[in-house]
């Protein structure tokens, strides 16, 4: 059922029973400051929220990145222009397809807080994006694994990007700035390993926790169209580009800066082996080969996919 919040025309329908809502009834180009707090219950609530028919500008789409937060230029990903290092280009032609399930950019001390993309070119059919709800993700574990988690540190890393070397370390689990609310903190394309673990024991534990993040009740799934606006919750979603399609596909998109992901209190220390197995992070170990099954077997490609 759509509602319509008295403040302004915001007509927010949802569209999935775990995440992700339609909105209609507002230009993002020129928003009122009480269709923008709306706006923003709205998104905290839904976690990700789509604006058909807006065609942002360069300059409008930056816009809108700073009424959220500081806009972050992302260290990999080519840019639009000179004019808007801001935003980032993502072209289907030249290889960006970002099929594995990710977290944008968990490999900073300081992951965005949201992503905000636009639609510029969209195939006919097939392009859909998937976000997944890592709050219900975490909700939903069961008492002993929900126990474990909340005591774990996740290493993350750039090696999707070539760039091992480029890591963070947050909770496995990170407590919502603004909502207080838990979420799952790992994702299968840069999450590498937890801190704490043998790296057996940490694979298998991954492994885990993404297929149950990635379950299809927890998802949805959006239908995109020309000049449509995506907003992102990146601090408790996951987020695939379903790799369907023959025709272009181009979006651009901005990332606002994020706070450092806060979470329950670590409770071991880290995992320095026990000098019976090879499976631990001494020396020999490889450190961010953790269980990414979709960058290395995409079915259609064959290729390295470019998570973004
Ligand atoms: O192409 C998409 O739908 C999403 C790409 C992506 O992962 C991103 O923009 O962060
Ligand atoms: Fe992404």
């Amino acid at each position: 059922m759509s509602s319509r919040p008295s403040a302004s025309n915001l007509e927010i329908e949802p569209l999935a029973g775990a995440l992700g809502a339609e909105v209609r009834g507002i230009a993002l180009g020129a928003l009122r400051d009480d269709e923008w707090k709306a706006m923003r219950e709205a998104w905290l609530e839904h976690l990700v929220l789509f604006f058909p028919d807006q065609h942002l500008g360069h300059a409008e789409h930056v816009a809108l990145g700073r009424r959220l937060g500081e806009i972050e230029i992302h260290p990999f990903i080519p840019k639009v222009s000179d004019a808007f290092p801001e935003i980032v280009v993502l072209d289907s032609d030249k290889g960006a397809r970002a099929d594995t399930w990710h977290t944008d950019v968990t490999f900073s001390p300081t992951p965005p807080m949201a992503s905000i993309l636009s639609m510029v070119v969209c195939p006919d059919r097939g392009g859909d994006t998937l976000w997944t709800n890592q709050l219900l993700a975490y909700e939903t574990l069961s008492d002993p694994i929900r126990d474990l988690v909340d005591g774990l540190t996740a290493v993350h890393t750039a090696a999707p990007f070539g760039r091992p070397e480029v890591r963070a370390e947050h909770p496995a689990v990170r407590i919502h700035p603004e909502t207080g609310r838990r979420a799952l903190f790992v994702n299968r394309t840069f999450t590498s390993h937890f801190k704490e673990l043998r790296r057996s024991e940490s694979d298998s534990l991954l492994r885990m926790l993404c297929d149950w993040s990635e379950q299809p009740a927890f998802q949805i799934r959006y239908r995109w169209s020309k000049g449509a606006i995506g907003i992102w919750d990146n601090r408790c979603t996951m987020h695939f580009a379903i790799n369907d399609y023959d025709q272009s596909r181009v979006i651009e998109r901005v990332t606002v800066l994020g706070d450092v992901p806060r979470g329950p209190a670590a409770r071991w220390r880290a995992f320095e082996g026990d000098g019976r197995s090879a499976a631990g992070y001494g020396a020999g170990s490889s450190a961010g080969s953790g269980p990414r099954r979709g960058i290395e077997t995409d079915p259609r490609t064959n290729s390295i996919a470019k998570p973004a």
